[in-house]
């Protein structure tokens, strides 16, 4: 997919444009951000003691060269950034994967992003961020933040490689021995949603997250409908080309699922943490009612209840009830949350790393939410990569404030393409001490499964109206 951008390119739209003035003043903006580039070089340099010392002391200084952008479908769509730089052998890995709109983060990393990437100090991470960020004008959205969340990744690994630390000690060291996971238990029935928690228990989890088909409505998020659990697992194989559309039907979903919970606490006990995702699909007195009927069944938390743009709307859900509230896989700004934390109307915010800028975002809103008392449930399902599950649990285990970390095993295809990632053991989850991030991308392997098209669902009400899915 890299396409490498070159001056030829540059002129060419200089060219199409056809104004002199523009490519005048497009001249100076670029010799202006040149100086800017080598007074900030300069600056690093003369805090540095040894003429040839870069942003690091003791070491050269160090240039990114090349960004490569990576899209492969090893069981699904994964976009993977590799930022080489001027020391051999030195790259660093990112993920900048969005379901189901790949191509188009994939665009902007490579035209958009690249160019003004290469030559720059891969250690001033937080300077491109800013730069990547404010620098365009035209700032945030999911495609853009999603971009910047690879470039960002990339970036930390580079720096854990050449500092020769895994990231969780560069993030201030480790204030856990490991990151409290939970796994998803689906099913068609109670019996079924009961069955799987049982066998993900067995296997270690504290944890679980439940979710069950409702009778009556074709497709319920989060459950394999009419097809058996393995058989719904999410194999792009099994997605339309087109997206699929599901039903569903407030009323219906708001009577089965406390029932669910009062049936799987009463089958697995008092001891187990049980949690559900509403999917953005509810109404603010509905989330209301749900939360408030769950409560006898204390649920670790109850995810997601209304879309994004509703937050002053979690204060009518707070007046209603005591069952502990997440949010944010929806958010692409670390603004997004501010609302929500600084009010205290969530418990968990649970934004995607890799969809909010990356690392840098992350630590930013974890410091808020620690202000407040409020812990972070960073979203972690199998249509993220593992650099960002990776990425996730280095900020889990170095902050005071982690609440719990959404698990995903990746298939082994997954894993011939990208290597490492966390590991999980007796109901925790955790990072190797290689240096960065700790993953690798095989590009040879990434060729053997090229992108294929595919969508997430979506859902209508029984009307045919639109309803979020
Ligand atoms: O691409 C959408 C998925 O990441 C999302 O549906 C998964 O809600 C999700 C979760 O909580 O893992
Ligand atoms: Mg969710």
């Amino acid at each position: 997919m890299h396409k490498p951008f070159s001056k030829a390119s540059q002129l060419g739209r200089r060219g199409f444009l056809g104004l002199a003035g523009v490519a005048a003043l497009s001249d100076s903006l670029l010799s202006r951000e040149r100086v800017v580039r080598a007074l900030l070089a300069k600056d690093t340099q003369a805090e540095n003691t040894g003429s040839t010392a870069g942003s690091s002391p003791g070491l050269p200084p160090l240039k990114i060269t090349d960004v490569r952008v990576i899209v492969t479908c090893p069981d699904r769509n994964y976009v993977l950034v590799k930022v080489l730089t001027s020391e051999p052998g030195l790259y660093g890995v990112g993920d900048a994967t969005l379901n189901g709109r790949e191509l188009a983060v994939a665009a902007d990393l490579e035209q958009h992003i690249s160019p003004l990437l290469v030559d720059r100090d891969p250690e001033q991470i937080e300077d491109i961020w800013q730069y990547l960020y404010r620098g365009p004008y035209w700032r945030g959205g999911p495609i853009q933040m999603t971009a910047l969340a690879g470039i960002d990744l990339a970036l930390w690994d580079i720096k854990g490689k050449r500092a020769n630390m895994p990231l969780y000690q560069l993030l201030g060291g480790r204030t856990r021995t490991g990151a409290l996971a939970y796994t998803h238990a689906s099913g068609r029935d109670f019996a079924e949603v009961e069955d799987v928690a049982r066998r993900a228990m067995r296997r270690g989890f504290k944890c679980v997250r439940a979710q069950v088909a409702i009778p009556g409505l074709e497709g319920t998020y989060g459950t394999p409908g009419n097809k058996t659990p393995e058989a719904a697992a999410g194999l792009v194989a099994n997605m339309a080309e087109l997206p699929q559309t599901e039903v569903f039907e407030p009323a219906l979903y708001l009577r089965v699922v406390p029932r669910l919970f009062e049936y799987l606490r009463a089958k697995l006990g008092p001891e187990v943490e049980l949690l559900h995702d509403c999917h953005e699909r509810l109404d603010p007195i509905q989330a209301a009612r749900l939360a408030h009927d769950l409560e006898p069944y204390h649920l670790f938390f109850l995810e997601d209840c209304l879309r994004p743009e509703y937050k002053e709307s979690f204060r009518l859900i707070r007046e209603h009830s005591t069952t502990p509230l997440a949010m944010g896989e929806l958010f692409n700004s670390p603004w997004d949350c501010v609302p929500l934390i600084k009010e205290q109307l969530i418990d968990y915010i649970r934004c995607d790393l890799g969809h909010i800028g990356g690392i840098t975002a992350a630590r930013k809103v974890a410091a808020l939410a620690e202000l407040f008392q409020v812990r972070t449930a960073w979203h972690g399902p199998g249509d993220i990569g593992p650099p960002t599950h990776a990425a996730n649990v280095h900020v889990d285990i170095s902050i005071p404030n982690f609440g719990i970390q959404e698990m995903f095993f990746f298939p082994d295809v997954t894993r011939e393409v990208i290597s490492g990632g966390p590991e999980f053991k007796d109901g925790y989850m955790n990072v190797s001490d290689l240096p960065g991030l700790g993953c690798d991308v095989d590009e040879e392997a990434a060729k053997k499964y090229p992108y294929r098209r595919a969508y997430l669902p979506t859902a209508r009400r029984k009307d045919g109206s639109v309803q979020d899915w």
